[in-house]
């Protein structure tokens, strides 16, 4: 593949969080760097893990293959390989690979003369992950709490869970988290269908500038919240989306046991009403 013309002059030496020059370049057009190296080596583990557990397991169709945590008999226990070691191992490599994944971000932010903002996003995400099947199952004293990696097994966990709860939709948490990533839908379909409206003109017309786009939210609703806002927008409301959807597991279980319904009991039980 042939090299941007632009490419080469950000090709710049140096930034590595560790290292040093090792591993300080480009394999095509990726960089490599040693956060390149673990990435790769934890996903390369950890796939080969998965299709080891697939093929010890009864299918080879993709949306039954299941490759689940160990018994709750086993705590917090390493377990036999295929009792739910292979899921153990697949957890540490998937770890792995996303820590892995954003140091290489933050080490590429570092030689362009970036800040963090991508990483820093990213690690949202992976927080929620590592909620799912490492900070909940330990404060509930069992790796078996973990979700199960398969396509319709976890969606019959986030089911059951749900269940065990009565009714996930009355947890506080997972209220905000929705609204956080509905939000965040309705405010990315705004940007980018503006963007697209004033930046990709039909055939023979003009571009428009970006004091067309403020105009528009003014002339619509009264209020732009402006170019540079409207990502800081974006990344608020994406990056509390991930961090409300991990509060809302952790409540559940580690600090709640009841149905969610009863929770809000708390209103009943205002002073206020006697
Ligand atoms: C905007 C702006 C953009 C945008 C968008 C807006 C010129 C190119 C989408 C409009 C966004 C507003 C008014 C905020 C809406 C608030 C929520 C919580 C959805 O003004 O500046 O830049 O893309």
């Amino acid at each position: 593949m042939a090299m941007l013309n632009f490419e080469k002059r950000y090709r710049v030496r140096g930034g590595t969080l560790t290292g040093g020059d090792l591993f300080d370049f480009w394999f095509g057009p990726f960089y490599v760097g040693f956060f390149g190296v673990t990435t790769l080596i934890f996903t390369l583990l950890g796939v080969a893990m998965i299709v080891y557990g697939a093929a010890i397991g009864p299918t080879w169709n993709v949306w039954q293959i299941n490759i689940a945590p160990p018994d709750l008999k086993y705590g917090l226990a390493l377990a036999p390989l295929k009792e739910g070691g292979l899921w153990q191992i697949i957890t540490v490599c998937a770890i792995g690979a996303f820590v892995s994944w954003a140091l290489r971000q933050a080490e590429i932010a570092r030689k362009l003369g970036m800040a963090y903002h991508v990483p820093i996003a990213f690690s949202f995400a992976i927080f929620a992950y590592i909620s799912l099947v490492v900070i909940r199952p330990v404060l509930m004293g069992a790796w078996g709490f973990g979700f199960p990696y398969g396509i319709i097994s976890h969606l019959d966990w986030v089911s059951n869970t749900g269940y065990q709860y009565l009714h996930f939709h009355y947890n506080p948490a997972h209220m905000i988290a929705i609204t956080f990533f509905f939000t965040n839908a309705l405010a990315l379909s705004m940007h980018g269908g503006l963007i697209l409206s004033a930046s990709n003109p039909p055939k023979g017309d003009r571009l428009r500038e970006t004091e067309y786009e403020d105009t528009f939210f003014r002339d619509a609703i009264g209020y732009s919240v402006g170019t540079l806002g409207i990502h800081r927008l974006g990344m608020f409301l994406a990056v509390s989306a991930a961090f409300w959807s991990a509060v809302c597991i952790l409540l559940s279980g580690p600090f709640w046991t009841h149905g969610w319904p009863e929770w809000w009991n708390w209103w009943l039980n205002l002073p206020i009403w006697r």
